[in-house]
């Protein structure tokens, strides 16, 4: 096989053959599929920014507001910030995305289009703005700012009708030009239903993908923010990754073809969207790239009852490698307290994730490589094997136009020790390759390492085990046209540990009863084995919900409950307690608001706690099926929270 010498060593060989120079330009590649625009190239290189979710329901202590909160409650204590931003940034975060306006309705700035917002709260004499502080610590320093505005909007009586439609967009004329340059709007996709609606307290039913006339929204964006990207469900610039788990799928494209939802009322089509935007498309018709977003604790908003649910820096970096390490965004959620401030406990734990990050790409063990390949487009530098050491996603090593498949060996600068590969493609020129191979020289042989699937503009291979060799072979194995590979990096990160312990599953169970033996599986203490049965049948054997005897009293603070994800969600619920199993009383009742996008483990907290021997979970909604819309009830446990 035929070798082109890259770095000094190209020079050399072409010494050696007495070759003549010969600058001869070659055209450059011609772009593969669909291209990022110049937002999208600018946003994908940002990696990983925050998400800062802040309303009343930090007052109330809720997920979602149902809008009705008294605008009073919104009183932080001692707002800051400069303390968020420096938190996040301590993490390596490069910009902050602020609810400026959640489900609940409540604006975070001094709008004009409702009087449910800021100036009737507390904070600051109602003379506040906080979109303003958070857009100006940002700026003070050096990271991005971003608005998410929910388009449902449990508060407003216009909520349905054309009219909120006209507010929805005021609102992000007024966010889109009074805070400076945002980089990334986010429209959130839940759209639920029942609310106070002015005081109507009624359900809302609009159609998701029609009702807000999307793309006109989406111009008047452009309009006001040229460079900014606009994330939603379905686009147009950047993807849901369909799930708040904070893993992406691999592979995950930045191509996308999204499918309309042709009947919004049936969940089933965009449980189907959900999928897709795990992994993207192939070749799809948009540059549409996914961003993962999670939370750096179960909910969105703070909760003191999850303060011993943070997520450890190593947690944060599993979800870096299955977020930025495969072509996505990470949007990482760090939600203030009570006061305004991130807590101590996230604070730490961003702080040690970010000195992981910083630690880790200390050292490209790539460096000082000479590097072969087995075809380059040309003698031109613009296309030469050694790019790929440069550290610039876009200057890339390039092959001839029907070369698709090729390999690169780096012949090391010494014996190297390294876990981590990274390999980028040039998307300004499209996402071109599909399969690779990694290969380490050891025991004088090539092992292969990873094999995997799609590149793009980043992909993080973390191997299992410390790689000590002194060759590294990338082989592309399949490809959609001529390869241009930009990067080819080594580094140290630490090796991989596993997720937090859920600490509030762990209470004994092992004497408790159901009050039928059917619903022994979701009182067994494993959330992997759930019950579920369709609704009717339910009815018919619980008529009054799961009666569980703990066979002794307990002091009980909360409930819990772990969903069966797609089947049997339970949106709405009550509790009740007894003492002698005959006399019960309700405990608590609400919904779990935002469990359809993210199915984790829900908390009931009582307002004080109460002992009793005896507990009843009474499901008084479930969400249809994502699979056959149908209704069913699953639970994988229930339980309480002493
Ligand atoms: C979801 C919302 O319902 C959650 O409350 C949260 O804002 C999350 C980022 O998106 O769809």
């Amino acid at each position: 096989m035929k070798k082109f010498i890259g770095s000094s060593g190209l020079a050399l060989a072409m010494l050696i053959m007495g070759a003549s120079c010969s600058n001869a330009q070659v055209s450059a590649p011609a772009p593969y599929g669909v291209l990022p625009s110049t937002p999208q190239v600018e946003w994908q290189a940002m990696d990983m920014y925050a998400f800062v979710h802040f309303t009343v329901n930090t007052f109330t202590n809720k997920e979602w507001g149902y809008g009705d909160e008294d605008e009073k409650i919104f009183n932080p204590t001692n707002f800051n910030a400069d303390q968020i931003v420096s938190s996040i940034k301590a993490a390596g975060l490069t910009g902050l995305i602020l609810t400026c306006k959640h489900h609940d309705g409540f604006c975070l700035w001094p709008t004009r289009t409702t009087f449910h917002n800021i100036t009737k709260s507390p904070w600051k004499n109602g003379q506040g703005d906080m979109v303003k502080e958070f857009s100006a610590a940002c700026k003070k320093q050096g990271i991005k700012f971003g608005v998410y505005l929910s388009p449902w909007d449990r508060n407003n009586a216009a909520y349905g009708t054309q009219d909120y439609v006209r507010i929805y967009r005021e609102q992000l004329k007024e966010l889109l030009t009074n805070y400076g340059p945002v980089f990334e709007i986010w429209h959130d996709g839940a759209n639920g239903g029942d609310g106070y609606y002015g005081g109507a307290r009624k359900e809302v039913k609009i159609d998701r993908y029609s009702y807000y006339n999307w793309p006109e929204t989406w111009e008047l964006e452009k309009q006001l923010q040229p460079g900014a990207v606009i994330m939603s469900d379905i686009g147009p610039d950047v993807r849901w990754v369909g799930t708040e788990t904070g893993f992406s799928g691999d592979p995950c494209w930045a191509t996308y073809t999204p499918i309309g939802d042709k009947d919004s009322s049936n969940p089933a089509p965009g449980q189907v969207l959900y999928e897709l935007g795990l992994n993207g498309t192939r070749n799809g018709k948009q540059w549409m790239p996914a961003e993962t977003n999670f939370s750096i604790r179960p909910g969105w908003f703070y909760h003191a009852t999850e303060d011993n649910k943070v997520k450890t820096p190593e947690d944060l970096l599993n979800h870096y490698f299955a977020s930025v390490g495969h072509g996505t965004t990470m949007l990482l959620n760090v939600p203030p307290d009570q006061r305004g401030q991130v807590n101590e406990i996230d604070v730490a734990s961003l702080k040690g994730f970010g000195d992981i990050i910083k630690e880790m790409y200390r050292v490209n063990y790539a460096a000082g490589a000479t590097v072969e390949a087995s075809d380059v487009r040309s003698e031109d530098k613009a296309y030469a094997a050694a790019n790929v050491l440069d550290n610039d996603p876009y200057t890339y090593w390039g092959t001839k136009d029907d070369v698709h498949t090729g390999e690169l060996v780096l012949n090391l600068a010494g014996t190297k020790t390294f876990n981590v590969i990274r390999l980028r493609e040039n998307i300004k020129l499209g996402q071109r390759i599909d399969d690779w191979a990694v290969d380490v020289w050891e025991n004088n042989q090539w092992t292969t390492l990873k094999t995997g699937t799609a590149i793009g503009y980043c992909r993080l291979i973390r191997s299992d085990r410390m790689v000590t060799a002194s060759k590294v072979r990338i082989r592309i194995t399949k490809g959609a046209a001529s390869i241009c590979l930009s990067d080819v990096a080594l580094f140290k990160a630490p090796e991989v540990k596993t997720a937090t312990v859920n600490k509030d599953l762990i209470v004994d169970k092992t004497q408790w009863k159901s009050h039928d033996t059917k619903f022994s599986a979701a009182i067994d203490g494993d959330p992997t084995s759930a019950v579920q049965m369709d609704m009717s049948t339910f009815r018919k054997i619980a008529p009054k919900g799961v009666i569980v005897d703990m066979q002794f009293p307990a002091r009980i603070v909360g409930f819990n409950y772990v969903p069966v994800k797609d089947k049997g969600l339970v949106d709405k619920y009550k509790v009740y307690t007894s003492e002698d199993g005959k006399t019960w009383q309700l405990r608590k009742e609400g919904e779990f608001s935002n469990i359809k996008a993210n199915p984790i483990e829900q908390r009931i907290d009582l307002d004080k706690p109460v002992n009793a021997r005896y507990f009843r979970f009474e499901p008084v909604h479930v969400l249809p099926a994502a699979l056959d819309g149908k209704q069913y009830v699953g639970i994988a446990e229930v339980g309480i929270i002493k």
